[in-house]
């Protein structure tokens, strides 16, 4: 059992508790539970062998340890089970329909018996959700949509949940004597946000041993086909893999064709058409001498280069290949020169204990500086935002002090800038006051409360807080949360041209359930000339981690290191916060 596994079945235990309207102390504290096991760097496995057992993580009590050494030991909760037996089999998956919560969802099976998501999308289109107390018309279509979304997360997953495997499996495959080269391919290569499924490849002189090795290895859930050339099946977490196994003079062409996008690759076919080339998995071909043959001279295919080479290209990175303009940019010479995880030298939007982080300003600054970060901007939220631990003056003071003598001691090695993360209100206020915005080093302005669909006044709002002046970079732009929650009605042009007019720089927020701006937001924005920030939103020390998720959309966005007010140096950061005081 995985964290995540143990931490959602808590979850649904607090969420059944809610229905029986159980004390609230119950609920928090299964919530809390949850909420602390996801926190955890370790695998609760260890902690419970480690000296103090489960206990030893706060939030976790006698009781509920004891839960989750049952939950490990047998992969679910006599509990759970118990207090599920009141309702259907489908009332677990109707719960997680974003938006109905528990309430509604005990509503909908009471009043009209229904039990699953199918049954309450019929309801919803039979218009007899609307009758139900407290309901309406609006309700129905939100849940309609929402039932939208709840699908589109069952098809696909998050990139951040997926790339790492796919690398632990291309390490898996690299380590066997048999194959020459691994890696991984499709969606995932191209760094885009969502994945529908992992396309692994690998080049052996005996795809046969490979596939069988791969298949008896255990890294997979089931194996659905083991095949001489192919290996389908699932990972642990229920997404699909295919791993095929190519001819080493086939690899560049394979890892073309399967890196996709599908798009691209028609236009690749076209072009080799063109010019009397046929392109496809195993190579470029030229026409065949003899009208007898099927296919002529092989003149290109072990690498990729070579592909793009007879397709007189240059390479293109992956992230590019959307049918995007990538093929004429290519040929006319003009590919971005797009940014990389190393051009990334300041983190700007990072909390810390002062909020709802996990860990202290020194902590955070060490853990950057160990990833090979030179800057880290604390960002804690401010006041108005006391659902996540707002703070106020003193608090900030305490901060600054703490600040500067933590870049007394890191002297050049390091530097950590002070700023907040102030909540824009529904006016379009910017909730720092003078003595804070004085003290600061410069503010983020972002939107959590009062979100709304309403796109005319989302943008007035924003676009009245840019105009403050106050504000240096406008956080997660569009709110939105992947397979979640839709962006907020937001004219985005409109943002990205007061942005440009008032020089505020545009986030992309590289946590992966955000990545707002998207990739087509953030190419728009380059393109009118706004400056973009990345910057990981951590609340502990792993989430620094996610950079690397931010950077792979900017890339997909055609985004060059210049565009990008974390790939400058301190003294040009500063030179460009203060231009704006
Ligand atoms: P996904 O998995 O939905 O996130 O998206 P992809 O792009 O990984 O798509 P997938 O897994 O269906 O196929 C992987 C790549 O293989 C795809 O990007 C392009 C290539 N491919 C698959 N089917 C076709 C096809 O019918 N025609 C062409 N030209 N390419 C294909
Ligand atoms: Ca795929
Ligand atoms: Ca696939």
């Amino acid at each position: 059992m995985t964290n995540e596994q143990v931490a959602e079945i808590l979850d649904q235990i607090a969420t059944i508790l809610e229905l029986e309207d159980e004390n609230v102390f119950r609920i928090r504290s299964y919530e809390r539970a949850a909420e602390a096991v996801r926190g955890l760097g370790e695998d609760l496995a260890e902690i419970r062998a480690g000296d103090g057992g489960l206990q030893s993580v706060p939030g976790i009590g006698e009781a509920i340890a004891a839960k989750i050494e049952e939950i490990l030991d047998t992969g679910s909760s006599a509990y759970l089970d118990e207090l599920l037996a009141k309702y259907p089999p489908g009332f677990l998956e109707l719960l997680k329909v974003p938006g109905l919560g528990p309430k509604r969802a005990a509503l909908v099976y009471h009043e009209l018996g229904v039990e699953s998501v199918d049954e309450l999308e019929e309801a919803c289109l039979a218009e007899r959700v609307q009758e139900l107390k407290g309901m309406g018309e609006k309700t129905e279509q939100k849940l309609l949509a929402a039932i939208q979304t709840y699908r589109q997360g069952q098809e696909r997953a998050l990139l951040g949940e997926i790339l790492p495997v796919a690398e632990g499996l291309v390490a898996w495959l690299r380590d066997l004597d048999e194959v020459l080269e691994a890696d991984y391919a499709g969606s995932v290569r191209r760094g885009r946000e969502t994945v529908g499924d992992l396309d692994l490849l690998a080049t052996s002189d005996d795809p046969g041993a490979v596939c069988r090795a791969f298949a008896a290895s255990g890294q997979l859930r089931e194996v659905e086909l083991a095949g001489e050339t192919k290996v389908s099946g699932r990972l642990p977490g229920g997404r699909q893999v295919d791993l095929r196994v190519v001819e080493p003079e086939s690899w560049g062409a394979a890892l073309v064709y399967f890196t996709g996008s599908q798009q691209h690759n028609i236009r690749l076919r076209e072009r080799g058409q063109d010019l009397g080339l046929k392109v496809n998995e195993y190579g470029v071909f030229a026409e065949p001498e003899d009208p007898g043959q099927l296919q002529g001279e092989c003149v290109a295919g072990e690498t990729e280069q070579s592909v793009y080479e007879a397709l007189e290209l240059a390479w293109i990175p992956p992230e590019l290949r959307e049918d995007r303009g990538e093929i004429q940019a290519a040929e006319a010479g003009e590919l971005p020169d797009l940014i990389a995880l190393e051009d990334i030298r300041a983190d700007l939007h990072v909390h810390t204990t002062a909020s709802d982080g996990r860990q202290s300003i020194e902590q955070m600054a060490e853990a950057a500086r160990s990833r090979g970060l030179s800057i880290m901007g604390v960002t804690d939220h401010s006041r108005t935002l006391y659902v996540a631990g707002g703070i106020g003056l003193d608090a900030i003071r305490r901060q600054r002090d703490e600040v500067d003598s933590l870049n007394e001691r890191f002297g050049d090695q390091f530097h950590v800038l002070l700023g907040t993360e102030a909540e824009i209100t529904v006016d379009g206020g910017v909730d720092c006051g003078e003595e804070v915005f004085e003290l600061v080093d410069y503010v983020i302005g972002a939107i959590h409360q009062g979100l709304s669909s309403d796109a005319d006044r989302m943008t007035a709002r924003v676009v009245r807080a840019l105009q403050t002046g106050l504000i240096d970079i406008l956080a997660h732009p569009t709110g939105r949360l992947l397979l979640q929650r839709p962006p907020q009605g937001l004219h985005i042009s409109e943002v990205i041209d007061a942005a440009v007019e008032l020089g505020v720089a545009l986030e992309i927020n590289a946590a992966y359930d955000r990545l707002d701006l998207s990739d087509v937001h953030a190419r728009l924005a380059q393109d009118r000339g706004a400056l973009l920030a990345i910057n990981t939103d951590a609340h502990a020390i792993e989430h620094l981690d996610f950079m690397r998720y931010g950077v792979l959309t900017a890339r997909r966005a055609w985004v060059e290191a210049v565009t990008v007010i974390n790939t400058w140096p301190l003294s040009r950061l500063r030179e460009w916060l203060q231009s704006r005081r």
